[in-house]
């Protein structure tokens, strides 16, 4: 990282928050109501997914970025590991309703990735794609909260495979589904569409506060 590029870094974080850029509206939860309506506890960490689990080496790793941004970008994983590394604390929520405290995620923030490529204005939501035929979608203002990241860590140990190594994407505040594992494409789009499990009965903002876990079934 040059003295330059952190600086331009600084200057559109600088902007993104004078303009109220990604504001989601969201309030933080006292202590008292940190488990959302709906959710047990657990303190395991449970595997879910469509079946397969992808063992993916570091080597052949790439994560593409493209539709609406103004500087498509394919990292390899150098590539992704020269980008700012950060540290993100946040609880788990699933969907089929448990959920998991304090987990540890290090890896690039999608804020830090979003200044590289740089959205255009019409950009609205954002499809994930991963290795195992998964997809899912965001508004782009959840995808850039403040603490979402691209993991490549949990507990300062390398993602397992099981749990989406090399690269998942972690987005604390919507269930855990939104939060692809396997990650290998991010594209930027106008409007949003659904993802697998969306177009499959499931809601498509997932708010674990709301209990948004069902959308329309057509
Ligand atoms: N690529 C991919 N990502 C995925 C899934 C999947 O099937 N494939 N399942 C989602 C669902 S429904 C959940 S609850 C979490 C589970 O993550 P975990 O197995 O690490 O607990 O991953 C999400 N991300
Ligand atoms: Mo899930």
């Amino acid at each position: 990282m040059t003295e330059d590029e952190d600086s331009k870094l600084t200057r559109s974080k600088r902007r993104w928050a004078s303009e109220g850029r990604f504001l989601t509206g969201r309030v933080s939860r006292p202590e008292t109501e940190r488990l959302p309506p709906g959710q047990h506890l657990v303190t395991n960490w449970p595997v879910l997914d469509l079946g397969q689990q992808p063992v993916l080496s570091t080597t052949g790793w790439r994560l593409s970025v493209k539709g609406l941004v103004d500087e498509p970008l394919t990292l390899d994983w150098a590539a992704f590991q020269a980008l700012p590394q950060s540290r993100s604390l946040s609880d788990i929520h699933c969907v089929t309703t448990w959920s998991r405290y304090d987990n540890h995620w290090d890896g690039v923030m999608v804020r830090d990735l979003l200044d590289l490529v740089h959205p255009k204005a019409e950009a609205d939501a954002v499809m994930l794609t991963s290795h195992d035929g998964y997809s899912t979608n965001l508004k782009l203002a959840d995808f850039a909260a403040e603490d979402a990241i691209l993991a490549h860590s949990w507990e300062g140990r390398p993602l397992s495979a099981e749990h989406g190594g090399p690269v998942r994407l972690v987005v604390p505040h919507l269930y855990f589904w939104k939060s692809a594992k396997w990650l290998t494409g991010i594209t930027l789009l106008q409007a949003d569409q659904p993802g697998f499990w969306e177009r499959n009965g499931y809601h498509m903002r997932g708010d674990p506060w709301r209990e948004e876990r069902y959308g329309i079934i057509p």
